[in-house]
């Protein structure tokens, strides 16, 4: 894997040039920083992520200027702001969510590039037309865009799959996705069973979440998805809104380029009502719908697991951050979690029938189940097999351990979840693909601070079932 090198470039504060003065968004007193970190690169591609940090006075509004350096470097695709390029010029300005940059605040931004030669780094920045020079430096101790590097001992170039929807890959076979009756379909309108890992929460485990781990769960486990889980709470998301953002769209990026559908995961829990979360979720959807609306690899998980809340304010809000969504980005599916930790209400004492009789006034919704197999048995499994008659399910969610994430595997338990799930072509993301120390994950503690994620060594008790399940032939229909 090739090293990180960041461009830091610091402006100057006394360089402040006509074109600031003229701009209305030019701060009394500028200075910021551009970290500029090559995060990955492939044959004919690269992508990028650009920290604007801003050290002068709060900005109300912003806008980024460089120049590439090479003729064949062109932006394909950028996120977190509006991009365009002219000749070498590349400008960004912020969207509205980032505009605001207090001192010391950060917007991370990102693109992918096109590239006919060499990658050399662009050495210039200005920020509201202030001029900034710096000097190569290595990445600041601020949290990066993911992924993050894996380090090696020696910088080796990664070539990854760089065909999004490539012919053979789930996402290039299935294409965009529908719900039809209650299965999830693909461009031929047929049921398929999408069968996939949930990364560990971003704020924690985002090392395992690289371009080799990727390269490994879609090449040897033959992942069909990746459930991005963004936590909302615990350091998550509510500490850092844009810096989150970036993280999940690198993801997304990172899963299409693999053909793998992302499942965008609002991993609410804690509070467990939602609506406690109702603003974030419209700001969070508003902008991973826009900025990933054209991509048919997405599909949208408004809450992880509400508990503590009636099946009415969960209708409640679902029906109020669909419409966001939608109005980004109006085909792609969206999944309702369901009260009782996404038990279909039965760890409530409910069943599916609430929902059956009070179904979310949307189209092309889902509703999500999770267990943990050695905690959620028959009963559990006996109400997935009736409801799957009358609601479209997807299991985001399951273990293979206890519902602590710990504990000894239940071998027997998940092999029947598995079969069931299976006959009934229910698409599932088992926690987690991590070398979290608990049980549920699928790595061995210390997986990803090395480059193997292949070999059989590296998968726990539960990885090494969960991929000898994940890894079997697709049978996807194509006519
Ligand atoms: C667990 C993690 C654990 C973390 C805890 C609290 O495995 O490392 O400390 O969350 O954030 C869920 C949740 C999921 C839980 C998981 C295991 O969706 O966030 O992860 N679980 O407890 N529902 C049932 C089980």
């Amino acid at each position: 894997m090739r090293r990180l090198i960041a461009l830091l470039a610091t402006c100057a504060t006394a360089a402040l040039g006509l074109t600031a003065l003229l701009s209305p968004e030019a701060s009394a007193a500028p200075g910021c920083r551009v970290d500029y970190t090559v995060t990955n690169q492939w044959s004919g591609g690269f992508q990028a992520g650009v920290k604007v940090t801003n050290l002068g006075d709060p900005m109300n509004g912003w806008t980024l200027r460089f120049a590439l350096p090479d003729a064949g470097q062109k932006v394909v695709q950028g996120w977190s702001a509006t991009w365009s390029q002219s000749g070498p010029t590349v400008t960004v300005a912020a969207a509205d969510w980032n505009r605001t940059l207090a001192t010391g605040a950060s917007a991370d931004i990102g693109f992918t590039g096109s590239l006919t030669g060499a990658n050399p780094k662009p050495t210039a920045f200005t920020v509201n037309g202030v001029a900034c020079t710096g000097s190569v430096g290595e990445p600041t101790p601020t949290p990066t865009p993911t992924p993050t590097p894996t380090p090696t001992p020696t910088p080796t170039p990664t070539p990854t799959s760089t065909n999004p929807g490539g012919s053979g890959t789930p996402v290039g076979i299935n294409g965009q996705l529908h719900v039809c009756g209650v299965h999830l379909c693909n461009q031929y309108n047929r049921p398929i069973q999408l069968r996939g890992m949930s990364t560990h929460g971003l704020q924690w485990f985002s090392q395992c979440n690289s371009a080799t781990s990727l390269d490994a769960l879609a090449k040897d486990w033959k992942a069909d998805l990746l459930r991005i889980a963004m936590y909302v709470q615990e350091n998550g998301y509510e500490t850092d809104p844009a810096g989150f953002t970036a993280r999940v769209n690198n993801l997304v990026d990172l899963a299409e380029a693999r053909g793998m559908y992302a499942l965008i995961d609002f991993h609410t829990l804690t509070p467990g009502d939602p609506n406690y979360n109702l603003a974030r979720a419209k700001t969070f959807f508003a902008s991973v719908a826009a900025r990933n609306a054209g991509k048919k690899n997405v599909i949208y998980e408004i809450a992880n697991e509400p508990n503590g809340v009636s099946w009415a304010g969960i209708k409640s809000y679902a029906e109020q951050v669909i419409p966001v969504i939608r109005a980004a980005d109006p085909d792609a599916v969206v999944i309702v979690g369901t009260r009782g930790w996404s038990s279909l209400g039965v760890s409530d004492g409910a069943s599916e029938s609430e929902i059956v009789n009070a179904p979310v006034n949307a189209a092309n919704i889902m509703y999500a189940f999770h267990f943990y197999a050695a905690s959620h048995k028959d009963n559990y499994r006996a109400t997935v097999s009736r409801a799957a008659a009358q609601l479209p399910l997807f299991v985001t969610e399951f273990g293979t351990v206890s519902a602590s994430g710990a504990g000894a595997m239940d071998r027997a338990s998940s092999t029947a979840w598995l079969d069931l799930l299976d006959q009934l072509d229910i698409s599932y993301a088992n926690w987690t693909f991590s070398d979290a120390s608990e049980s549920s994950a699928a790595l061995r503690p210390g997986t990803c601070t090395g480059s193997d994620y292949s070999s059989s060594g590296v998968l726990t008790e539960s990885g090494a079932l969960v991929k000898s399940r994940i890894s079997t032939a697709d049978d996807f229909p194509t006519s």
